[in-house]
């Protein structure tokens, strides 16, 4: 298997063009050269190579907790990638209220993570999921962008 993932790199870009029809990182390949992409279908992939340290849950109601939690997060992970493209633009070429509407997804999801995460010591269940890699991984982009 061979992962072409990077934040920045146009060249890692260019060879999952070669891949992803969509052109996007990250891209997982396989040993018998099938693409699998995005994220998400990679991360349910390499869940399920393992019956080890499951970091889906199987049951329906318990899986969906923590889908969810994955679609918040890369939700607010994508408007937040979004907003510092258009901040990349020319400065003639920006739209401010467009860069708003995408800092406001920003702001209303963090606000429901904070309201449903609350005291809890983990986002969904009684233990570690891809729940909580998500929001890890959204406020740790987000962090040195604040
Ligand atoms: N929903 C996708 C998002 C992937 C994505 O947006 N990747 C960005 C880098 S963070 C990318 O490759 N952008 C290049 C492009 O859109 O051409 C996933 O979860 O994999």
């Amino acid at each position: 298997m061979k992962l072409i993932g990077s934040l920045t790199s146009p060249f890692a870009q260019a060879a999952a063009a070669r891949v992803n029809p969509l052109g996007k990182v990250p891209v997982l390949v396989l040993d018998d050269g099938t693409a699998l992409f995005d994220s998400r279908v990679i991360v349910e992939f390499l869940d399920n190579a393992s019956p080890l340290g499951r970091l889906i849950p199987q049951e329906n109601r318990e899986r969906i907790e923590v889908r969810r939690w994955e679609a918040l997060a890369d939700g607010v992970l994508e408007a937040g990638v979004l907003a510092r493209l258009e901040g990349q633009r020319e400065a003639k070429l920006r739209s401010a209220p467009w860069t708003e509407r995408q800092l406001g997804k920003v702001r209303a999801g963090l606000a429901a993570m904070d309201s449903e995460l609350g005291d809890k010591p983990w986002c969904a269940g009684n233990g570690y999921t891809l729940a909580d890699i998500a929001l890890g991984v959204c406020l740790g982009w987000l962090e040195p962008r604040e």
